[in-house]
């Protein structure tokens, strides 16, 4: 049974890539290239599934939209040593799903607004003053959390950190992790990771 990860160019799809360079297990990409005006995803993804975004897996007959929900289903399905995630049993497992989820979720909206509003010119508009105290508001929970704990999880590396990971990448992209001293060295550990590297071959 082949593992499909379809993979669109500059996207949180790479958070997928990188879990699986992680876990080591034997998988396929094939890559989509953004339209290059609207920025959005090829059709050919609505053939996968009618959301037609990415990342999307398939393995064998199953086709699995969301990113959280792809690294609940890799996690489940090929870290049955607990390599990657915490047991359910362990005091590290509610943290680290927060912050698995957190990565599509409050604390990563703030960021997707500031990308969906890029071409809009919010001078004057109230919402831009509410956004940037949104994204600084998040920007400071992860950089608290980060001087508290080596990892998102808790002690250790997990698939929480590769789904924090495109965030943070983001925001290093525009200068964010200045005086943000956990962020940053949170993320020189991730840079120098083999997986990693491997995402970073791959193509982002
Ligand atoms: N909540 C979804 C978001 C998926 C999503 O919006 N993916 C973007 C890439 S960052 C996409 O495919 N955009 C192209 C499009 O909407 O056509 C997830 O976590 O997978």
């Amino acid at each position: 049974m082949t593992l499909t990860l379809h993979h669109l160019n500059a996207s949180r799809s790479q958070r997928i890539v990188w879990l699986l360079a992680e876990l080591g297990v034997p998988h396929e990409i094939v890559h989509y290239k953004r339209n290059p005006v609207t920025n959005l995803a090829p059709p050919e993804l609505l053939k996968i599934h009618p959301m037609g975004k990415s990342p999307l897996l398939e393995d064998g007959d199953v086709v699995i939209a969301e990113t959280g929900a792809i690294a609940e289903y890799l996690m489940g399905k090929y870290d049955t040593d607990f390599h990657l995630h915490p047991r359910p049993s362990s005091p590290e497992f509610p943290r680290y799903l927060e912050w698995l989820h957190a990565a599509e979720g409050a604390i990563f909206l703030p960021g997707l607004l500031q990308v969906y509003f890029a071409r809009v010119d919010m001078t004057g508009n109230p919402a831009k003053e509410m956004m940037a105290a949104e994204r600084e508001k998040a920007a400071s929970t992860i950089e608290a959390h980060l001087a508290k704990y080596p990892y998102f999880a808790g002690e250790r590396f997990t698939a929480a950190d590769c789904l924090m990971g495109f965030q943070i990448l983001m925001s290093d992209a525009q200068g964010g992790l200045e005086n943000r001293p956990a962020t940053k060295a949170w993320f020189e550990k991730m840079k120098a990771r083999p997986a990693y590297q491997k995402m970073l071959e791959v193509g982002i």
